[in-house]
């Protein structure tokens, strides 16, 4: 733990912001992670500004007329979408007083307009700030606040919490909505005389560019601040050596941009390729496998439930065109890997990402997969399983995981920064064994161990077992209060339709499994599990659940 990176006290580049809310509330320098870019690629110049980086260099490329962003009702160009964005730009700079360093509030579905005032914000040097869809006014305000935003865009669709919430917003001034057309709104804004055209702020690679904010499932949601030189860093580490997509691939994903999984999904991944990004609205996995089908998508990004959730629906639809899909957010259980690949012949590209490190950190291509293992550390990243008291363990040995790379932890004027940096490493929080051959295993959330008679019980690698049970749709694994063991282990079940199993049947095919001392003691059959809005199972919510029964 004892080497750290020399330029992790450099100077930062000149910032082109004026205003300097973001840089002023970075964390102390010795609090930052280390950031390593040994690779060429990760080494970037110091002015750079992302949105022109990744769609004008396009057009001057002449590629201007291929297709970027499509939807069920339009093809956008790169040429088309850029012109949206720089008109964009214009009504946030000149009608709408934005400065450099100013944070904006961004709230939709997955659409053109979502995207494209994203980048509107980054190209005028702005800070976005983007809110999940489902969100209620409390949540939003929570982000407003704590990022201080004057102004918001938002989908008129999605106005009445966006209105709510501005009553518990003192520093919000303006929203301003599209969708709708009429005066005043972003459409009417857009359509100024001589706005086709935008000359991109001269950012620094070093300005905050984007404070996504952590779903915030134990404790208030943390910003996690991230640089131009971020956005491209994810396209050019995990994008480049482990995705290994080409400019002819089509995406489509379920993420929503304002969660960073779907950001480098369906935005950041395709434009750093000049390829095509598919942009869905309704996005349960029959409306998925559905729109993949249409489009002729090629690159899928979900959760590992869409996957097995779709596999009962392939005989319907013909998904021939996919050639890679990305599962994230949760580990991939071996079961769906399995039978994903026996249906459809491809294997589910796990990896772990994290919102404070932007994107996936380890994950390991194709030909080097080991089922029901998350990966080899993404080219660029090192990462390293430690004990408690920060050092290395031996292979085979459970401990905490520790990353560094091109990105890493940056909160926003939070005290929380040094539980997840320390020693310059970045501690996600999950459990995990490195094996002798360097394939990193996750084993649970280090919070969501199991203590059983003074066993250590891992409930993902319960599921797991549960979900070979061909009955099986979906579970969840929790301990339980209980005098005797201190925790017994419950699993909460939702059987496949039309399937029907008994809890002993469960219980004895997990034996049969795993070592026996992991069973499932209690099993409770329930129609669906408690879900996050970016996709994971909630277990606060069933170990209350279980708390209460
Ligand atoms: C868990 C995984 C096992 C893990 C994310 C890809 O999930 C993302 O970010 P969040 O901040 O959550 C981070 C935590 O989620 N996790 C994510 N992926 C896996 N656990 N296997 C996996 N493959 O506990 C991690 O610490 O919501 C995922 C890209 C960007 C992201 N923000």
């Amino acid at each position: 733990m004892d080497t750290r990176d020399e330029d992790r006290y450099a100077p930062l580049h000149p910032s082109a912001h004026v205003d300097r809310f973001a840089r002023d509330n970075l964390p102390p320098r010795a609090q930052w992670p280390d950031f390593i870019a040994r690779l060429p690629e990760l080494q970037y110049k110091a002015r750079l500004n992302s949105a022109a980086e990744l769609i004008d260099s396009w057009i001057a490329r002449g590629a201007g007329e291929r297709p970027c962003f499509i939807t069920d009702g339009e093809t956008l160009t790169y040429a088309g979408f850029a012109e949206r964005v720089n008109r964009i730009a214009h009504a946030l700079t000149r009608d709408l007083g934005l400065a450099p360093g100013n944070r904006v509030l961004l709230r939709g579905t997955n659409s053109p307009m979502m995207v494209a005032a994203f980048f509107a914000v980054l190209k005028a040097g702005g800070v976005a700030v983007a809110t999940m869809p489902l969100l209620r006014a409390k949540e939003i305000a929570y982000p407003l606040n704590k990022a201080q935003v004057k102004l918001a865009l938002c989908d008129a669709r999605l106005a009445e919490e966006m209105e709510k919430a501005r009553a518990g917003a003192p520093f919000l001034e303006r929203v301003v909505y599209w969708g709708e057309g009429g005066a005043g709104s972003l459409e009417r804004l857009m359509d100024g005389a001589g706005y086709a055209d935008f000359a991109a702020c001269d950012t620094a690679s070093d300005d905050v560019c984007l404070i996504a904010f952590t779903s915030g499932t134990t404790g208030e949601p943390k910003g996690t601040m991230h640089f131009h030189r971020d956005l491209l860093a994810i396209c050019d580490s995990y994008g480049r050596h482990v995705l290994r997509a080409e400019a002819g691939d089509r995406f489509i994903g379920t993420p929503p941009l304002a969660f960073t999984f779907g950001l480098g999904a369906i935005a950041l991944f395709p434009l750093r390729i000049g390829a095509s990004s598919i942009l869905i609205e309704n996005t349960t996995p029959p409306d998925l496998i559905a729109a993949i089908a249409r489009h002729r998508a090629s690159v899928c990004f979900t959760a590992p439930t869409a996957y097995r959730a779709m596999l009962p629906l392939l005989k319907a639809h013909d998904i021939g065109s996919l050639r890679k899909c990305v599962s994230a957010g949760e580990a991939l259980p071996r079961a769906t890997f399995e039978a994903w690949r026996e249906a459809t012949g491809l294997k589910v590209l796990d990896g772990i990402g994290a919102t404070e490190m932007l994107h996936i950190f380890i994950g390991s291509p194709e030909e080097d997969i080991r089922p029901g293992a998350t990966g080899r550390p993404v080219p660029g990243f090192e990462a390293r399983v430690i004990d408690e008291a920060g050092n290395e363990v031996a292979p085979g040995t459970m401990g905490r995981l520790a990353v560094r790379g091109p990105t890493g932890c940056r909160y926003l004027a939070d005290p929380r920064q040094q539980a997840y940096v320390q020693n310059g490493w970045n501690l996600t929080g999950d459990t995990y064994l490195k094996d002798a051959d360097g394939h990193f295993w996750f084993q649970a959330r280090s919070d969501d161990m199991i203590v059983s008679a003074g066993y250590n019980i891992a409930g993902p690698e319960v599921e797991a077992a549960l979900l070979t049970h061909p009955a099986v749709a979906e579970c969840g694994v929790v301990g339980a209060p209980d005098e005797q063991r201190g925790q017994i282990v419950t699993a909460y079940v939702v059987l496949q339709p039309d399937a029907d199993a008994s809890a002993e049947a469960l219980q004895d095919h997990v034996k049969a499994t795993i070592a026996p001392y992991k069973y499932p003691r209690r099993i409770v059959f329930v129609r669906e599990l408690p879900k996050t809005l970016t996709g994971k199972l909630q277990r606060f919510a069933l170990r209350r659940l279980v708390a209460k029964d």
